[in-house]
């Protein structure tokens, strides 16, 4: 399952968004260090499903399937703020971002409302969003190189003594943020680093950790607490040139909670009220519908459709059977995995289980009924069945 992080500073509203797209109850407050651990859940993007092209209603293990629009499941890892000195300790320290090392994707989660101070405590006094985006930025790195550092000289002291290509040296200490060794080689290739390990200086092992995070995990900035700010406000902050986004975790705790009582119905992007709700939901929530409207502030799904769509991701469903697209218990379109666009049948092959790409033999197309190699590139909303003599 794809893995997205959530960090950011300590009041940020991580747990209220953790909290509005899992579904999952937690502790959300206005302090900072609220959430002490981790939490883990599980959300949802949506596509269109394949189901139609065989006649058939899919039955997915996880997720649903409405009027023909999949909801893809996406691993969410909401964790404890970061604050200045973090990984000397300070706070809750920097420690339990291991648990998003092999995230796929960072959201760095701020408080565009300035209304948190540097620590996180509610404040009066306007805090520059900004020195927060770059904060967290640094942090991250710092957490990546302090990992890389570790036991640096005896690394190097043994590693330039073997022949081993560079890239497959440096993959021993990447593979703890879950990169392979295509993604060692690719980030290699885009900057210059000593062949000898022994000669590289902290800056190069920063320089490592700033390539990991540009061309592996990227890191998307995201203001969180739009509803407080003006139109102007809004404005001024989509014409910046960096690409930020701009959503109320808020709102969509409001919506969810709305979407549970069953008030509404909702498409992730936008909702419908049922018969249940009343004049007084309805006012709350066109209101919130209206803020929505000149695009200013966006519902955090579309946010997260537009990062992966964007990062090249697309939807592949591996079944057992190609022509009834089941699974061994006559499930149709059990589960849809997102992929980088590139991967082959043998990465997918992989990432059902490690055992199956091992052992791979061939795959078929379930919608052309070849027989495809190892090497197919697989195209978005593919149907696979793949052959191993794994078991
Ligand atoms: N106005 C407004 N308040 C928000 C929004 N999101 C969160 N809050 C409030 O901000 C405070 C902090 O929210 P949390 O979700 O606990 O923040 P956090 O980032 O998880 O904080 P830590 O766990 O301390 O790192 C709470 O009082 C929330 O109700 C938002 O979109 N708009
Ligand atoms: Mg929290």
């Amino acid at each position: 399952m794809l893995k997205i992080g959530l960090i950011g500073k300590p009041n940020a509203g991580k747990s209220t968004l953790f909290s509005a797209i899992t579904s999952i109850d937690v502790d959300i407050a206005n302090y900072p260090f609220t959430t002490i651990k981790p939490n883990v859940g599980v959300s949802f993007i949506m596509d269109k499903c394949p189901e139609s092209e065989i006649n058939a209603k899919c039955n997915p293990r996880e997720g649903k399937c409405i009027n023909g629009i999949r909801y893809i499941p996406v691993e969410i890892i909401d964790v404890p703020g970061l604050i200045e000195g973090a990984s000397e300790g300070k706070g809750m320290g920097n420690e339990f971002l291991d648990n998003i090392r092999d995230a796929d994707i960072i959201i760095n989660l701020f408080d565009a409302s300035g209304m948190s101070d540097s620590e996180g405590n509610p404040s009066e006094k306007k805090h520059d969003p900004e020195e927060d985006i770059k904060f967290v930025k640094n942090e991250i790195i710092n957490w990546m190189s302090n990992k890389i550092s570790k036991d640096w000289q005896k690394f190097a002291r043994k590693e330039d003594n073997s022949s081993e290509r560079l890239e497959v040296k440096m993959l021993q200490k990447a593979a703890t943020f879950g990169l392979n060794e295509k993604d060692v080689i690719f980030i290699m290739a885009k900057e210059k680093f000593p062949d000898k390990l022994i000669h590289w200086s902290q800056e190069d092992i920063n320089r490592f950790s700033q390539t990991i995070l540009k061309y592996v995990k990227p890191m998307f900035n995201t203001g969180n607490k739009a509803d407080l700010l003006t139109e102007n406000m809004l404005e001024s902050f989509n014409n910046t040139d960096e690409k930020k986004y701009l959503i109320s975790a808020e709102y969509e705790l409001l919506i969810e909670k709305a979407f549970n009582n069953g008030y509404i119905t909702s498409d992730g992007s936008d909702f419908a009220f049922t018969a249940k709700s009343g004049e007084a939901q309805k006012t709350v929530l066109n209101n919130i519908r209206k803020k929505y409207e000149n695009g200013n502030i966006m519902r955090f799904y579309d946010v997260l459709t537009s990062i992966i769509k964007s990062l090249g991701y697309i939807v592949v469903y591996p079944v057992l059977d190609e022509n009834k697209w089941e699974d061994k218990n006559g499930r149709v379109l059990p589960d849809a995995y997102l992929v980088k666009d590139g991967s082959t049948a043998l990465d997918l092959a992989y990432k059902i289980h490690t055992d199956i790409g091992k052992n791979f033999i061939r795959a078929v197309n379930g919608k052309t009924k070849r027989i495809i190699g190892k090497d197919y590139k697989l195209l978005n909303n593919d149907v696979i069945k793949v052959i191993s003599n794994s078991r």
